[in-house]
């Protein structure tokens, strides 16, 4: 029922898969209301325990679709309000959404692609894809968080300096870096993205988004905080009953059969 995306749920897997391959996965503003739409479905209400987002074609996402852009009309264009009406709110969908995200880069993201995949738990590419933060190439700064999230993930100086130079980065130095989880070589991602997120659909849930929100929280958190803060969320998880079947399946000898409750 999309035009813009598919979006399927099956097994606990939520599959949303940005699809304007011709476009090289650009957001439009169709495509900012669709992912809106199936972002919030998977809030309450269904079984779904991770989320894969990933790209069709040979990219991932290349930013804003600039053919929505024209800088030369006589209307006035306001890029915070786009900001805050899209962007801004997609990042916060993700950050926030009660599951473990999985972000398979499967080939060049560009611009609010890259910080969108960032804002990911988890994040694999193919080795033959590139991040460019190519923002300052049309005379912009990185949105999306970028530059929030890079310069924690990869410290300022490298941070400042794609962002300056709009270079690409491969998925091995990316990976080297600490930027996303692993890069994989290209004939065997899709059998690894399936198996990362069939064993992230039976895992603990409740500890993926406790693990999720706390290292999210740690940024701006004191010691002292953070440690609170991991007092509450095990006393939480202490009365789940994954944690009862974890510790059961341990003390017999077997594997665990968590629910995500
Ligand atoms: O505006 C706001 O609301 C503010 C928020 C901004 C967020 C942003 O993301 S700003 C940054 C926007 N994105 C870009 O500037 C990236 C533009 N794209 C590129 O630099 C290159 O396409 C890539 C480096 C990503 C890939 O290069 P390459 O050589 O592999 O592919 P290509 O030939 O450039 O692209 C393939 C097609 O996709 C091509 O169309 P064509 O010629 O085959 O008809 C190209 O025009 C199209 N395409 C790629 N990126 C975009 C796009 N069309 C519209 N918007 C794009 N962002």
């Amino acid at each position: 029922q999309f035009e813009t995306i598919l979006f399927s749920l099956e097994a606990s897997v939520a599959r949303l898969v940005l699809n304007r391959p011709q476009r090289l996965n650009a957001f439009t503003v169709t495509m900012h209301h669709e992912v809106a739409v199936a972002l919030d479905s998977l809030l309450d209400g269904h079984d779904a325990r991770v989320l894969l987002l990933t790209g069709s074609g040979r990219g991932f996402c290349a930013g804003q679709d600039l053919s929505e852009r024209n800088p030369e009309s006589a209307e006035a264009l306001d890029l915070g309000a786009n900001i805050d009406a899209f962007y801004n709110p997609l990042i916060k969908r993700l950050t926030e959404l009660p599951l473990p995200v999985v972000c398979a880069v499967n080939g060049v993201a560009a611009g609010a692609g890259v910080n969108i995949a960032l804002a990911c738990d988890i994040v694999v590419a193919r080795k033959s894809a590139q991040f460019i933060q190519s923002f300052a190439n049309i005379g912009l700064l990185p949105d999306s968080a970028g530059t929030w999230i890079l310069p924690r993930l990869i410290g300022p100086a490298r941070a400042t300096a794609l962002m300056m130079t709009g270079d690409p980065l491969n998925a091995a130095q990316a990976a080297d870096w600490g930027m996303i989880w692993q890069a994989i070589d290209d004939e065997a991602f899709e059998e690894h993205v399936e198996s990362l997120v069939r064993r992230l659909a039976v895992a603990p849930t409740r500890a993926m988004v406790a693990i999720k929100n706390a290292i999210k929280a740690s940024s701006t958190a004191s010691l002292a905080d953070q440690l609170d803060r991991e007092r509450d969320l095990q006393r939480m998880l202490g009365r789940t009953e994954d944690y009862r079947e974890g510790v059961s399946a341990f003390k017999e000898k077997r594997k665990p059969n968590f629910v995500g409750r």
